[in-house]
């Protein structure tokens, strides 16, 4: 082998490992993570979340180094045999191989259920809202808890207003096809079906608008079924609601 080749084959098992922790955090930038959690179940989707990445990222950079090491160390040099010693059958080895994996996926998987109903359940004093999804818009009734009027539509109806640190039960029903409601930095998304109700919640800790989008293709409008939630104060709220009676 001659030098140039050397530093080329170290060059190549250099960039397969670099290339990839470069271009992580702009793929994580763009993973499904809310990029702004502002209530306990998208707090909760985002710490499950780094946990995986995390753990996956820490592998990575273990085997990842481990190869450098292996490409660097055992590099063929004169009166070197071309190939190192091989080691075969090791029984301690495999068995390690194969234990600390499923340890990892055990205690990530017993994380995720611990974390599980932050995402999911909605506290039983909720207010409730009815969420109708259908081509091309989602509208909103409230419900029961909701201090506004049930049945009563916002002052414009695709438009959801809630109040702070409330949480908010949604019942969501779909009039033709499967959509599917989703604002990351609130919640879970949810498959609005026809002829079920699935329900999903949330409760958003800092008044704002947040905008989501329909995350189920549902026909050639799909991409303008955007989604507004505006979370004002409880005294906004109260005024709010009480023009719903
Ligand atoms: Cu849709």
């Amino acid at each position: 082998m001659t030098v140039a080749s050397r530093l080329r084959t170290l060059a190549a098992a250099v960039t397969a490992v670099v290339a990839p922790l470069a271009l992580a955090p702009a793929a994580l930038a763009d993973t499904a993570t809310p990029e702004n959690p502002v209530g306990p179940a998208s707090h909760a989707i985002d710490n499950i979340y780094r946990a995986v990445i995390g753990t996956t990222m820490v592998i990575f950079i273990l085997v990842g180094g481990w190869l450098v090491y292996s490409a660097i160390r055992f590099r063929a040099r004169p009166g070197r045999p071309i190939e190192p010693p091989q080691v075969h059958g090791s029984s301690r080895l495999e068995w390690g191989w194969t234990i600390v994996p499923v340890l990892i996926l055990i205690g990530l998987a017993g994380y995720t259920f611990h974390k599980l109903p932050d995402v999911k359940d909605a506290p039983a004093d909720s207010m409730v809202v009815n969420v109708v999804a259908q081509q091309f818009q989602f509208s909103y009734v409230y419900g029961a808890n909701s201090g506004a009027a049930e049945g009563k539509p916002p002052s414009t109806a695709t438009t959801l207003v809630v109040p702070e640190d409330t949480p908010v039960k949604l019942e969501v029903h779909a009039k033709d096809v499967v959509h599917d409601w989703w604002v990351p930095s609130l919640g879970p998304k949810i498959d609005a079906i026809p002829g079920q109700t699935t329900t999903t919640w949330f409760e958003a800790n800092e008044p704002g608008t947040y905008h989501g989008q329909c995350a189920e293709f549902c026909g050639v409008g799909h991409s303008t079924m955007a989604i507004t939630v505006k979370v004002v104060p409880a005294a906004e709220w109260e005024s709010f609601a009480g023009g719903l009676k």
